[in-house]
């Protein structure tokens, strides 16, 4: 059965790439999440990554009590290839053509592969889409945001299992230096963490050379001997073999969609690893989008709301420890609680 109110499949009239966008829900509220320009074996493959991060996005929201829902883009590149700048152009007004033809029942902003320059093409065509430049109006980079909310996180899975908020001289181990993982990585070093970092992209080791982090091999990242491990690059990392493979007590990070099977969720609990579900630690950078751009909050109050993900955690730990559930059963609960309260789909009674 499709769970998605709408998915539009179009092939770009400038660029003859497949665009893909998927709303999942708009119960909350008008669909928000971002739009990823990555490469893809098959555009199938991207039609199924587009359901699946949209229906995170409708949970995402659900639970940091907001009222948008869920949605995603993604535009499958073939292999090998990358558009050139004219290209890349033609991309987006492709992507922003489908986007203004939802009448707002869908705003888009940064995923992977893209960010606040490319909001602002998109820009010159609709105006559902978040992230744009704080020149051109918009909230502009939430990476930082995302980065902080993923932090606050990390402070919640600490005080459960090590007694303090702080990080200070916890070993972690951050998988992914792009503009997310780069930026937690900094928070946690300044904080006192001793990190072990890795990329894809060999280049980032200077980014841990400046933070002292010991750099692992990207393969070998989740399996490192540390206190927590923190997924920030591509989704899909956690599965039987490496759930068997961990030797940290807690996986908590911004990437989106980090299960590469449902039922990973429940090996990380029954091996008593604490995992605080992506579309929880991951929020950060909507909800100051959102806060700022829709609901007009200044950036101190937006701020605090990204902070307050760390109450969410400790209150989703505390009611998974007294029912006996993973993180993730209590936190599938209350989205599909909130869910179930909502009207109908928006502006419908
Ligand atoms: C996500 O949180 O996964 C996103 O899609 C990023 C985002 C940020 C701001 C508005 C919409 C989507």
């Amino acid at each position: 059965m499709l769970e998605h109110e709408q998915v539009v499949i179009r092939t770009g009239r400038r660029s003859r790439l497949p665009v893909i966008v998927a709303v999942h829900s708009t119960a909350l509220g008008p669909a928000a999440g971002g739009l990823r320009l990555w490469h893809y074996r098959d555009w199938r493959d991207g039609l199924d990554d587009a359901l699946r991060l949209s229906s995170a996005m409708t949970s995402k929201f659900a639970v940091a009590g907001l009222p948008s829902g869920g949605g995603k883009t993604v535009v499958a590149l073939p292999q090998g290839t990358k558009p050139d700048a004219a290209r890349h152009r033609d991309v987006l007004h492709d992507v922003a053509d489908v986007i203004a033809s939802l009448g707002g029942a869908y705003a888009t902003g940064p995923d992977v592969g893209t960010g606040p320059d490319d909001m602002a093409v998109i820009g010159e065509i609709t105006p559902h889409v978040f992230c744009r430049p704080a020149h051109q109006g918009g909230s502009g980079d939430s990476s930082p945001h995302t980065a902080q909310g993923a932090f606050a996180a990390l402070r919640a899975v600490s005080r459960r299992l090590y007694g303090t908020p702080s990080l200070a001289g916890r070993t972690v181990a951050v998988a992914g230096l792009g503009r997310v993982g780069a930026a937690l990585a900094r928070l946690l070093a300044a904080e006192g963490a001793a990190l072990t970092v890795t990329d894809i992209d060999p280049d980032k080791r200077t980014i841990g050379e400046e933070l002292g982090a010991v750099w692992a091999a990207p393969e070998k990242i989740l399996g490192a001997d540390v206190d927590i491990v923190v997924p920030a690059a591509l989704g899909s990392v956690l599965d039987r073999q490496t759930v068997a493979d961990l030797r940290c007590r807690a996986v908590v990070g911004p990437a989106n969609n980090q299960l590469a099977t449902p039922e990973a969720a429940e090996l990380l609990h029954e091996r008593g690893i604490v995992w605080v579900p992506d579309y929880v630690a991951s929020a950060g950078g909507v909800i100051h989008a959102v806060s700022v751009e829709l609901h007009r909050l200044t950036a101190d109050e937006a701020r605090a709301r990204v902070d307050a993900i760390e109450r969410t955690v400790d209150d989703l730990l505390d009611t998974a420890r007294s029912r006996g559930q993973s993180p993730a059963q209590a936190a599938g609960e209350l989205a599909r609680r909130r869910l179930g309260a909502a009207s109908g789909p928006a502006g419908r009674p």
